[in-house]
């Protein structure tokens, strides 16, 4: 039976990590009079390293002009990451989001079903904050019955530590709960928890893989919306399956 469907938030409710993140970083980069510029190019493939922070010390591990020590790095990633996650609440709170095709018709859809609706994201607590305040209003809080974010889950995806947590939080098991993802390492993250998963492509993920997914496709809507019905059926083959 189908009690819950989890949420990933970067890229699946919004196009965050284009019209969000990625723009912050780059302002914040300017802002610190740094001459480092992420392109959509170089951005895609920085999306496999889970963490605004841990995306920057990454990138500086191949740039001759970031600093010599691993403190001094780790202190300059630190102060660009907040500054970035502040830029990204002015950028969201601005109105510079929106909801993905289909997320509030399914979101309402699970609602009036009494299906719960949960968060499960590696992002930081402020950006949610921010953008679902946007998105959703400033109750957006009571639409869903568990959020967990990078705080409560330190350990990013693609480990399940932030599934997990959303289970206990819905008070559901893993068989009973379907998840929405853009991204291969969330998809391994929802699959290790052992939740069935289904991937709506991101603007940075339209070519990749996902070995396992319940299905793949543009968007909620695209080609026809995707409806409970259809998840519980995939919810079902992957019980007859397992
Ligand atoms: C999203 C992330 C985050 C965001 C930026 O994870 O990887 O790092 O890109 O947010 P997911 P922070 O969608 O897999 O949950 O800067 O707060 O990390």
């Amino acid at each position: 039976m189908l009690r819950a469907l989890i949420w990933d938030v970067d890229g699946t409710i919004a196009e965050t990590e284009r019209d969000g993140h990625c723009v912050a970083f780059n302002l914040a980069f300017e802002e610190a009079g740094l001459a480092w510029r992420w392109s959509p190019d170089h951005y895609g493939p920085l999306l496999h390293v889970a963490g605004g922070r841990e995306r920057i010390l990454h990138d500086m591990a191949q740039r001759a002009d970031a600093p010599a020590t691993a403190a001094e790095r780790e202190a300059l990633a630190r102060a660009l990451h907040l500054r970035k996650n502040a830029i990204y609440a002015e950028r969201v709170a601005a109105g510079a989001l929106s909801p993905r095709p289909g997320v509030l018709r399914l979101m309402d859809e699970a609602a009036a079903a009494g299906v719960q609706l949960g968060i499960a994201t590696t992002t930081s607590g402020s950006n949610v904050q921010a953008l679902f305040s946007s998105l959703f209003g400033a109750d957006w809080r009571r639409r869903f019955a568990a959020v967990v974010c990078a705080e409560e889950a330190p350990q990013l995806k693609p480990h399940p530590q932030v599934y997990l947590r959303a289970l206990q939080g819905l008070g559901v098991v893993a068989g009973e709960a379907f998840a929405l993802e853009d991204t291969p390492n969330g998809l391994l993250a929802a699959q290790a928890a052992g939740i069935a998963c289904g991937i709506t492509r991101s603007a940075f993920f339209v070519h990749d893989r996902y070995p396992g997914a319940a299905w793949v496709r543009p968007d909620l809507d695209t080609p026809t919306p995707m409806t409970l019905d259809a998840i519980r059926a995939g919810l079902s083959v992957k019980i007859r399956a397992s």
